[in-house]
């Protein structure tokens, strides 16, 4: 068991569910350190969905998630890569609520696209993926509160 930083990030559809969803993310034990809300354009939201590059659905995809604004946090936990997936549920909606009815895409997703909430799927991905939305260095720095020292 190790404790893993990943990326989570509300998306526009769940976007008025930002308070049950935060709730979701403290009783399944996580932390908050990062957060922001962001409008992603075109170009961002494809670097941030780049491995989809190709794939049928990427159109739809980005046109979803630059829709409307879109609410990202880093997540802080024993395992928080596998664990926060977990707790998100599967990637369809309808899947989620037959297979893990608890899980935030069961309760707040609409279908396979707006499904509510993004999780990074491995090391690799919530590096980048947390550097994309938190910029280690850079003139975007500055913007970004660091609660990652907090004693709580
Ligand atoms: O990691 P996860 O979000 O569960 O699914 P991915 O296979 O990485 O796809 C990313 C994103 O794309 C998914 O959350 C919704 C959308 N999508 C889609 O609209 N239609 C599909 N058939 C597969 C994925
Ligand atoms: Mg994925």
């Amino acid at each position: 068991s190790q404790k893993e930083k990943t990326l989570g990030l509300i998306k526009p559809d769940a976007m008025n569910k930002i308070g049950q969803i935060l709730d979701h993310v403290y009783r399944n034990g996580f932390m908050i350190t990062k957060l922001k809300m962001c409008k992603l354009d075109r170009n961002e939201a494809f670097e941030m969905y780049q491995e989809h590059r190709g794939k049928p659905f990427l159109n739809d995809l980005l046109e979803y998630v630059t829709s409307g604004p879109v609410l990202a946090f880093e997540v802080v936990g024993q395992n928080a890569i596998t664990n926060w997936r977990k707790t998100i549920g599967p990637t369809d909606p309808a899947t989620a609520r037959s297979e893990a009815p608890n899980s935030i895409r069961a309760q707040y997703g609409t279908d396979k696209t707006r499904n509510a909430c993004h999780g990074s799927d491995s090391l690799t991905s919530a590096a980048r993926e947390l550097e994309f939305f938190f910029p280690s260095t850079g003139p975007k720095r500055r913007n970004t509160a660091q609660l990652s020292d907090c004693t709580c």
